[in-house]
């Protein structure tokens, strides 16, 4: 399938998206988020991890301004395109492949959703944060309350909406926002560099992790122990540990280094 909003290609085992509306910030119509919802629900098979990207010198500016002013949507109208991002998302973070966001430029409102939505953000210096939704009257509807609330705490969350403050580089790594901060124009390296070594693990423990943790942080500590297991029973005992066992077994393994 040909996309409009993004290009994709393979390169080995990791599978880039890459957002190509520079021209508008890669601001998010309609047609994009649809569009990500349908690759994330059917990423390649061959993918083991994914790198979501972005031309220019923008990474996101979120919701389309322009198309939502010109559509002037009804409630319900607006709450099926919420609706629509929060499925979009979901199958970013739920789908069970890895996904490194490369961040530059502004990452704001819907964007900082869109990258909040990755397992691993890694942001060069020109990259900004800020949910400046308050200053168009209106609220976040891509997930902000979910997940960027969860990385940042929502105390952070409701200060930045309420001012409108722009949060740079080295707060988006004390904040938890960043597990990575490059030198401008280095982002996209440094997330694929990741997302190979990523590739590499096995792709049960991958699905685990990636599925596996956030769903885990919603329940019970007892459902959560009890999820735990059954997981680990799952993959534990994946023939493909047995290979990646025997390597350790016979000192041909890689080992922990400080
Ligand atoms: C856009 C958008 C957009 C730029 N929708 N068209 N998001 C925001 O509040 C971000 C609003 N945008 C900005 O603050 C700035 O555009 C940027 C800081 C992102 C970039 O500034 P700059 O100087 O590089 O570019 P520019 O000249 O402002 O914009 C270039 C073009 O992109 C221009 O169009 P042109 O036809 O005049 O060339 C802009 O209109 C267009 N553009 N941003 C549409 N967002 C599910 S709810 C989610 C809630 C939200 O995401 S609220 C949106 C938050």
């Amino acid at each position: 399938m040909i996309y409009q909003s993004f290009e994709t290609r393979m390169e080995g085992a990791v599978a880039v998206v890459m957002l190509n509306r520079p021209e508008r910030r890669n601001a998010l119509d309609e047609q994009a988020v649809e569009e990500l919802e349908h690759y994330f629900s059917r990423p390649p098979a061959e993918a083991r991890a994914i790198v979501l990207a972005a031309k220019g010198p923008h990474f996101c500016a979120g919701l389309d301004l322009k198309e939502h002013h010109t559509k002037e949507r009804s409630p319900a109208e607006f709450m099926r395109v919420c609706q629509g991002w929060h499925r979009a998302f979901d199958r970013i973070q739920h789908g069970g492949i890895p996904v490194v966001a490369a961040l530059q430029g502004a990452v704001v409102g819907g964007g900082l959703e869109l990258a909040g939505a990755a397992h691993v953000r890694v942001g060069d210096r020109t990259a900004y944060f800020a949910l400046p939704e308050g200053q168009w009257g209106i609220f976040t509807g891509g997930g902000a309350t979910v997940r960027v609330a969860r990385l940042i705490s929502p105390n952070r969350m409701i200060e930045l909406m309420l001012t409108g403050r722009v949060m740079q580089g080295e707060e988006g790594m004390q904040t938890g926002l960043l597990n990575y901060l490059v030198e401008p124009g280095k982002a996209f390296e440094q997330a694929m560099s990741l997302a190979h070594k990523i590739a590499s693990n096995a792709p049960l423990s991958n699905y685990s992790i990636v599925a596996g943790i956030n769903k885990i942080w919603d329940m019970s500590a007892n459902d959560g122990l009890f999820t735990e297991s059954l997981l680990a029973a799952l993959v534990q005992t994946s023939p493909e540990v047995q290979v990646r066992l025997r390597e350790f077994v016979e000192k041909r393994a890689t080992k922990v280094a400080a």
